[in-house]
């Protein structure tokens, strides 16, 4: 992969890009002009067009991030990922050379498109393909030592034998029928053992060198806070190998944690260690499955909560320990009553303040340690508390 080579793939993915054009026709005519312009005639980029191009994706930024994120039109989003696209062109054709600086701030502008844009129909994974090609190159042009083995995340091995909570019960992988039968219909958790022995992520992820070589120069948010509760709790974006240096290795500041993120849309090629689990077929819609990540250090908390979806909380690197409650104990668990927040309960049942919170000894908590290679099925609505207990990666299936 040479340079010429990014400047030829680009080439092809600026044909798409120009046919998509229609797309965001309700953009403003000044910056429909400037992407128009350039799109169409890459040649004519100057350092004059790159300020014109970001000034288009600053003011689309803006336009975002006014009122509800969920509200925010399509159109604006297209924008970015659209203007993004022109811009990661534009650094290359005025590129001095192809130094690491130079493939850190691609790698920067992607992501930035990738978290505040959105696909575009003619070509939903532009930003990705484009983030792909930087990748190869990469790997060509920068040979990253191997990974060494003996750098791998640490492993606890734990048993449940919380007081006051019922384990959780384990078992075998089962077949289709019996885990509709009796733990979907009946809507109980229940932790899965040799589901997942397939998936390449098992071994692979025990590295952190593997991240760093396959995504280190990504862009991610990172969740900064012991509780997200609590008032001091906040994001940030930045690296992966930035995180991972600084936060999960870390032993003093605030803990850091890549939460509940759709890492593998961003980073298609992680996707390829991981594989659905064939139960998320059992499903009341067409909607696809969402699959998040979370990864961080010994200590991560998620405040007691329940979500809407069935969901298949996968252990791949580490050990966390979970508490589960039946939706029936709601009242015995004080949620918050913001409206915001009242998925989320106060009560935490590793030390549970009784003189605060009395009627949580109505609760009937169940509790499972969860190892690499096992999958906790959380019904809809369930409540669970998790806590790392070692370095943990764990994937997430929710579906409907
Ligand atoms: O692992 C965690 O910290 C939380 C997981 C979770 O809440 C979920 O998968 O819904």
């Amino acid at each position: 992969m040479t340079c010429e080579d990014i400047h030829e793939d680009l080439q092809k993915l600026t044909a798409i890009v120009v046919e998509s054009l229609p797309e965001i026709s309700m953009l403003n005519s000044a910056s429909k002009l400037i992407l128009n312009e350039y799109l169409n005639n890459t040649k004519s980029i100057d350092h004059c067009a790159i300020v014109k191009i970001q000034a288009v994706i600053d003011y689309m930024y803006e336009q975002v991030n006014i009122g509800n994120w969920r509200e925010v039109k399509l159109f604006l989003r297209k924008t970015i990922t659209i203007a993004t696209f022109l811009r990661l062109v534009a650094h290359v054709e005025l590129a001095q050379s192809m130094e690491n600086k130079f493939i850190e701030e691609s790698f920067k502008i992607i992501d930035f498109g990738i978290l505040f844009g959105c696909p575009i129909d003619r070509e939903p994974e532009l930003l990705q393909k484009c983030a792909s090609i930087f990748s190869k190159f990469c790997q060509k042009n920068h040979e990253l030592e191997e990974i060494s083995r003996d750098n791998s995340f640490e492993v606890v091995n734990l048993k449940s034998n919380y007081v006051n909570a019922y384990p959780i019960q384990i078992i075998d992988c089962p077949c289709m029928e019996d885990f509709y039968s009796n733990y979907i219909i009946k809507e109980q958790p229940v932790v899965l053992d040799n589901c997942v022995n397939h998936w390449p992520a098992l071994d692979k992820w025990k590295n952190p060198d593997y991240f760093k070589k396959l995504a280190g120069l990504r862009t991610v948010p990172i969740e900064l806070g012991k509780v997200y509760t609590d008032s001091d709790w906040t994001q940030k974006l930045m690296t992966i190998g930035e995180f991972i240096d600084k936060y999960i290795y870390q032993s003093n500041g605030p803990t850091g944690y890549l939460a509940q993120y759709q890492l593998f849309d961003q980073i298609p090629e992680l996707k390829r260690d991981i594989t659905e689990p064939e139960y998320c077929c059992f499903s009341d819609t067409d909607e696809s499955v969402d699959v998040m990540a979370w990864f961080g250090p010994k200590g991560t908390i998620s405040a007691l909560h329940h979500d809407p979806k069935k969901n298949l909380l996968t252990q791949v690197v580490g050990t966390k320990q979970l508490f589960l409650f039946s939706p029936n104990d709601s009242e015995f668990l004080y949620p918050h009553s913001h409206e915001l927040l009242n998925n989320t309960a106060q009560v935490d049942p590793r030390m549970p303040d009784l003189e605060k919170f009395p009627k949580y000894k109505n609760a009937k908590a169940y509790h499972c340690v969860l190892k690499p290679g096992q999958m906790l099925y959380i019904p809809p609505k369930w409540w669970h508390f998790v806590e790392s207990l070692s370095i943990s990666f764990s994937v997430s299936f929710w579906w409907n």
